[in-house]
């Protein structure tokens, strides 16, 4: 790919459409980024053939209002798309910069336009799919466009009972659309807070099928160096839970700098230690193959307790805190364990509150410069992180951030006894525990 250059992919977009008139930066962008910026990429260890096929991007985006632990679900579903893809063309995933969260609420510090590597490991994501930053993307397709945009949208009419069927078409677009054409007729968008991003065609796909049947539109319909699949949680999974599933969840390694975090205090607080507890993290993870039940976790409980809007529509499956701190007593008990960690989202007053009924619990409290450098998704995974390392963990029902904890426990090699199990309402009859979904390799 390195010896292919630029000079054989189509002339940027900025060229074409009369860079002059828009008075934009000089397209820094449209000279190949250096060579170190590449290095990594799965795509540049193909043997540079001369007329080797050109890299074909595919970048996706989410419904604003999903967090952060569904996005990381999405993001195996559209690997999944890519992998299938990777059968017939050179294709590369741009990973959609972070930001704008809802849940991401501390004041003062600008949380968007924040690079996967902020929370995840770029290497690791790479020995299972290619993936580029967003800037990479920028700078190695020749400028802020992309070319296709599809927007995902379920049917008009839904579907009739009994009768599911994968079906993909170009239909009207039945939402408002997120997308306006400015007076160059070109799309204008969020684009992850880009804004001199833009589109240059954007049209609606009604789907009703898992991520790979959107495939052959990519590969025939369109002949867009980039497309963008906006909505993208409306694909299924190809196969959840599959061994595709699995070494995609694997390949997503937290970045270093938040293990570190997480393992110092789990060191200074919680006396555990990945020798003691018997959790030897690989750095490699196509390397790492723990069998079950091998690793025994610090000596302390660890709890996430879903508050905020877990408890603002009064569900029957979150406790109180009163009936949380009863079941920690139990459970301290039942395990002879002194020590709970609580990592939670519960605001101030509730902390507080906690605190009286548990003056016990460790909590992983950021100082100011932590929180600016670790920021909400970096402390959430810090959390997450110190929570895999318990010796038994306990979570809240149905939360994405209580489920990406089982599955990072069941890396690290953990009796499931220990790991899926959530609190119980108090007023809840049937207290279904979570479903143990058993890794494959
Ligand atoms: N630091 C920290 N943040 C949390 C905790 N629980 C929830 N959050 C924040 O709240 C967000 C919860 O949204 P998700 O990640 O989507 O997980 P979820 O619990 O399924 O929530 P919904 O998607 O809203 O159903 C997280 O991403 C965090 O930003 C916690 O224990 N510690
Ligand atoms: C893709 O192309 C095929 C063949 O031309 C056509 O039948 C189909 O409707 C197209 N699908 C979409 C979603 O545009
Ligand atoms: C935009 O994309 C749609 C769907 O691929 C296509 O039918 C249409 O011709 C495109 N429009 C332009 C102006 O390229």
């Amino acid at each position: 790919m390195a010896a292919q250059g630029s000079g054989c992919r189509l002339p940027p977009p900025l060229v074409l459409l009369g860079l002059a008139v828009l008075a934009l930066p000089p397209p820094a962008a449209a000279q190949p980024p250096p060579a170190a910026l590449r290095a990594g990429h799965a795509a540049s260890s193909l043997p540079a053939a001369a007329a080797a096929p050109r890299t074909r991007y595919l970048l996706y985006d989410v419904n604003p209002p999903e967090g952060f632990n569904l996005r990381r679900d999405v993001y195996i579903r559209i690997a999944s798309l890519l992998k299938t893809l990777l059968k017939s063309e050179n294709w590369v995933l741009v990973l959609p910069p972070w930001g704008r969260l809802y849940h991401w609420q501390s004041p003062d510090i600008l949380q968007v336009r924040l690079p996967w590597s902020d929370f995840f490991d770029l290497p690791s994501l790479n020995r299972n799919i290619p993936v580029i930053e967003y800037e990479q993307f920028l700078a190695e397709s020749g400028g802020p466009f992309i070319e296709q945009i599809y927007v995902l949208q379920g049917y008009a009419e839904g579907w009739k009972e009994g009768t599911w069927e994968e079906k993909i078409d170009e239909r009207p677009c039945i939402d408002q659309l997120m997308y306006s054409k400015d007076k160059h007729e070109y799309y204008r968008g969020w684009f992850w807070g880009y804004e001199e991003t833009r589109g240059l065609n954007v049209s609606c796909l009604s789907v009703q099928g898992s991520a790979s049947i959107v495939a052959p539109i990519l590969l025939k319909n369109t002949s867009a160096q980039s497309v963008m699949l906006d909505r993208a949680e409306n694909l299924l999974h190809d196969h959840y839970g599959g061994r595709d599933y699995w070494n995609t969840r694997r390949s997503m390694v937290f970045a270093k700098h938040l293990r570190v975090a997480g393992d110092e205090f789990r060191n200074k607080y919680l006396q555990s230690t990945d020798e003691a507890d018997r959790t030897h993290y690989n750095e490699d993870w196509t390397q790492m193959k723990v069998k079950i039940g091998t690793a025994l976790g610090g000596p302390y409980l660890g709890v996430h307790l879903r508050r905020k809007d877990f408890i603002w529509g009064h569900r029957e499956d979150v406790p109180s805190l009163q009936g949380a701190v009863k079941k920690i007593r139990s459970l301290l008990g039942m395990l002879q364990l002194q020590r709970v960690f609580v990592a939670t989202d519960a605001v101030e007053e509730e902390v507080e509150l906690l605190k009286k009924l548990l003056p016990e619990m460790v909590r992983f409290e950021p100082s100011w410069e932590e929180l600016e450098l670790y920021k909400d998704g970096g402390l959430a995974v810090i959390d997450q992180w110190i929570c895999a390392h318990a010796r038994y963990f306990i979570g809240t029902s149905v939360s994405t951030f209580s489920f990406r904890i089982h599955e990072e426990r069941e890396i690290l090699g953990f009796d499931p006894k220990t790991t899926y199990n959530r609190f119980c309402g108090e007023k809840e009859k049937n207290c279904e525990q979570p479903t143990h979904w058993k890794i494959v390799y």
